[in-house]
């Protein structure tokens, strides 16, 4: 159980079929589940016909309605931890994330010593091709004032291809983190970044969807604006470090889990 790639799905049928085929096709020993939120175009089932080929590397959790990006990725998470996988990676269905750049993502982590590794469009080799101009505008947009505003040192935080280290999904108290869009991207490194884990940014080429539609709406925008402050003011106020750091009941008292300690040194 060494890497699983968690991808979320909602009416992604144009998609998740070769996405699918060219993950497995790398032969690199990625396991795939994907989190279909009930897709009324028929996603899920596309999935099932597909598992009898890739019995033992392809899982699918079926939800009942969309409730969001982020609370499908917390869901893969702790399937994830749960199942003793190494290794966990977010992509999403749509080839916007080039399948190629696991490996350099997982070497990142396994040969490099960094813990959480973002695929990353804002660093040097990075980029993004056939994005329309606005949305090239909003994501700069969103990546200057999410910096400017909690000072992270991560140049693209609405990355969402990233690989994880099991410790940093293990300590991150994941019942804690309720964003759904961007801003949910944004907290998942805030967090690991806030609990003192090594965080690499690896360049990646991002494209635009070509085929589907887009899941992004203006609520989205909203929540990511709004948040990224809520983020500033509890790490500033409320003792956020301690707020997302997973505690464990042990004999009825509440302990701290410690398995990042190497690493921290409080932000
Ligand atoms: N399970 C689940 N998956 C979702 C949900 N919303 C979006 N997704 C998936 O999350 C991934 C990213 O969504 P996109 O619509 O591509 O969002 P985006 O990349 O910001 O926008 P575009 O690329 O312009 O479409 C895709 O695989 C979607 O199918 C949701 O509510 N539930
Ligand atoms: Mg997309």
């Amino acid at each position: 159980m060494e890497k699983l790639v968690v991808i979320p799905t909602y009416n992604e049928k144009e998609n998740i079929s070769s996405i699918l085929h060219a993950i497995f096709n790398m032969n690199e020993g990625f396991h795939v589940l994907v989190i279909d939120d009930g897709s009324p175009d028929g996603t899920a089932q596309l999935v099932k016909e597909l598992q009898s080929k890739y019995s033992g590397q392809l899982f699918i959790e079926e939800r009942k309605g969309k409730l969001g990006l982020g609370t499908a990725y917390i869901y893969g998470f702790k399937w994830a931890i749960d199942k003793g996988y190494q290794f966990i990676f977010e992509m999403d269905a749509d080839f916007s994330h080039n399948p190629n750049d696991l490996t350099r993502l997982y070497d990142a982590c396994k040969k490099q010593g960094v813990d959480l590794a973002v695929g990353s469009r804002y660093v040097k080799g990075g980029g993004l091709v056939n994005w329309p101009k606005n949305r090239i505008a909003l994501s700069k947009g969103a990546s200057l004032y999410t910096r400017i505003i909690t000072w992270m040192p991560v140049k693209d935080p609405t990355a969402g291809f990233m690989c994880y280290k099991k410790e940093v999904l293990e300590t991150i108290n994941l019942d804690e983190i309720h964003f759904v869009g961007y801003a949910f991207q944004i907290e998942m490194k805030f967090a690991a970044w806030k609990l003192g884990f090594k965080i690499k940014e690896v360049p990646i080429i991002f494209q635009d969807r070509v085929v589907g539609v887009s899941k992004m709406n203006k609520g989205i925008v909203k929540e990511g604006i709004l948040g990224v402050l809520k983020l500033r003011w509890y790490s500033l106020f409320k003792n956020y470090r301690k707020r997302v750091k997973k505690t464990k009941v042990v004999n009825s008292s509440v302990k701290t889990v410690q398995q990042n300690e190497v690493f921290a040194e409080s932000k």
